[in-house]
């Protein structure tokens, strides 16, 4: 049996969680908003990480199904730690394939179901997204009009990167991890992350590091302004009853 055969049945069987990688404040590391994660649950091969078939699910578009399900599964979750009192964001991957005619709609109306306010949601898209599909840029442009953010996944890595912040109706942006892990204390080292920051100040856009793994990493990021990181030195992906201890010690 191959991956990819089985992962057409993975969300039919109940193979699938949702774990949840928190989103701190800087400097002092409250959290804010979470990051919805798929694993898969697979009855043989244990767990088996999005990198080994969010891939296999978009080639497929099985992804569509997938994502449906993360999407209703955290919005639920994260309409409950509201319940508790934790006005948490949540953040959502969305994949190329995702963006086709009805999304939006469909996105819509899973937020009314949870009770979850449309600005407490973000998409998240990298630079995959063809930004010359005018399919792709409509719905996104109909989820930002309504209150849905807009979230720019790994910038600067792609191969026209600035391009992306015109064509799309971009509202944050998320500073790839391998631009953070040069953080070392040095001008050059910080060279990218200081523009990414400058440009999201001047275009009115808010910003997240990701992959902060150390206090040296936060510290340096606070000092270029920056305001909301997520990574391994805060916290690693969880599920959510996980997360929600960490709520409660923080109470
Ligand atoms: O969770 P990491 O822990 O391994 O995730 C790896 C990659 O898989 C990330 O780049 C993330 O964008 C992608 N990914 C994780 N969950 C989802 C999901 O629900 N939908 C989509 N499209 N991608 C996801
Ligand atoms: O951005 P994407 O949606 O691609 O990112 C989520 C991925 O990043 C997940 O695989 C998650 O496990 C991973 N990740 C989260 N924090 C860290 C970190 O501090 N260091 C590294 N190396 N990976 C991280
Ligand atoms: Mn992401
Ligand atoms: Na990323």
């Amino acid at each position: 049996e191959s991956l990819a055969a089985d992962l057409g049945d993975a969300v039919r069987k109940d193979q699938l969680r949702v774990h949840y990688q928190p989103i701190a404040t800087l400097p002092d590391g409250k959290i804010v908003g979470v990051e919805a994660l798929v694993r898969w649950e697979h009855p043989e091969r244990g767990t088996v990480p999005p990198l080994s078939f969010v891939p296999l699910a978009e080639e497929s578009g099985a992804i569509r199904q997938i994502g449906a399900w993360v999407l209703e599964q955290a919005c639920r979750q994260v309409a409950a730690w509201h319940g508790e009192g934790h006005r948490l964001h949540l953040a959502v991957n969305v994949s190329p394939r995702q963006l086709e005619p009805g999304l939006a709609e469909r996105v819509f109306a899973v937020l009314d179901a949870a009770g979850l306010p449309y600005r407490d949601l973000i998409v998240e898209v990298t630079e995959s997204v063809p930004v010359e599909d005018p399919v792709a840029v409509e719905q996104l442009r109909k989820l930002h009009e309504r209150g849905v953010r807009i979230a720019l996944d790994d910038f600067g890595t792609g191969y026209s990167t600035l391009r992306y912040l015109t064509a799309l109706p971009v509202d944050i942006l998320k500073i790839d991890r391998s631009f953070v892990a040069k953080l070392d204390g040095t001008p050059e080292g910080a060279a990218v992350a200081e523009t990414v920051l400058r440009l999201s100040r001047m275009m009115h856009l808010e910003t997240v590091a990701e992959g902060v793994e150390s206090s040296g990493q936060a510290a340096e990021l606070a000092g270029l302004g920056c305001v909301n990181a997520q990574g391994f030195h805060f916290a690693r992906p969880m599920p959510a009853a996980a997360v929600s201890d960490l709520l409660a010690e923080q109470d």
